[in-house]
């Protein structure tokens, strides 16, 4: 069962249930602000045409970060309306949700090329998130792209994620490579690229265990503000690093993706949450 809410400023999403979940779909960059109690969402996020709410899963297309600079920071796809293309429910315990973005006026004046953005979401014991661009145009077009995930955690000092070690990540802070021994702990500012992912990464919160799955993706992102760059955050209270951490499924930096003319690029990511018992 899936209902269309519009808040006040007209804002628009569109709330799913059925027996194993509910989730809130946005229909301005198909982000997912929530689904049961897997995603992080600040309590101060806007939920404004042409702002990026803060948490869920923004998407980052067609750039991840802001090495354009005729882009905005992470791409122009989270902040573009969406077209809500079909709501299925496959089961009592399955729907699926398929979005469209495709070119326009705004964005070929900003990124010349036409295309094709689906995003399908499997709805169900776990979430699963389909991004695929189909190049329709007649030049080939260079993407790098992330599913944003922010992950609700009990707290950031709870917290470790496995399936990094001995990967390689570019540090943002020190603009270094550095090699990731061993499992990941989080007392400081993170905001790391790591390339040459090919395995799960698992985020462990206490007896929680998020599990994350991905196709065609070998880059992930790490990233919490810590303190002092939460308080220069956008809608973020000033506590909030506490309570979340982002691991990004990419194709970002060296991991980017060329999409000739008529061809098509799909990225997969499955969420499995569970309790160890
Ligand atoms: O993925 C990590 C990152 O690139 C950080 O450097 C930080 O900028 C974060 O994304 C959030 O970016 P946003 O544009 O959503 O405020």
């Amino acid at each position: 069962m899936y209902t269309l809410k519009r808040l006040k400023n007209g804002f628009k999403y569109i709330e799913i249930k059925n027996d194993v979940m509910q989730a809130k779909i946005a229909l301005q960059g198909a982000h997912i602000f929530e689904f049961n109690k897997l995603l992080w969402l600040s309590e101060i996020s806007k939920f404004q045409e042409g702002v990026a709410i803060r948490g869920g899963i923004p998407l980052c297309w067609p750039r991840f970060g802001s090495l354009d600079v005729k882009l905005p920071q992470h791409g122009f796809a989270r902040t573009q309306m969406f077209e809500l293309v079909k709501v299925e429910e496959i089961n009592n315990r399955l729907t699926t949700v398929h979005m469209l973005l495709k070119d326009n006026k705004e964005t070929r004046e900003i990124w010349d090329y036409t295309f094709e953005l689906h995003l399908v979401f499997n709805l169900g014991e776990s979430l699963s998130i389909s991004l695929r661009t189909d190049n329709t145009g007649t030049k080939d077009f260079m993407i790098t792209q992330a599913l944003h995930s922010y992950f609700s955690i009990s707290d950031i000092k709870n917290i470790s994620i496995e399936g990094l070690q001995n990967r390689y990540y570019h540090d943002a802070l020190s603009e270094k490579k550095v090699l990731q021994k061993g499992t990941i702990k989080i007392c400081q500012e993170v905001d790391r690229v790591y390339e040459g992912v090919d395995k799960d990464i698992v985020l462990q919160d206490g007896q929680r265990k998020v599990h994350l799955r991905t196709k065609n993706s070998a880059s992930a992102i790490v990233w919490n503000p810590w303190i002092e760059k939460t308080k220069k955050m956008s809608a973020m209270k000033r506590d909030a690093y506490k309570k979340f951490v982002c691991i990004e499924s990419a194709n970002a930096f060296d991991d980017f993706k060329t999409i000739q003319a008529g061809d098509s690029y799909i990225l997969k990511l499955e969420i499995q949450e569970s309790e160890n018992g």
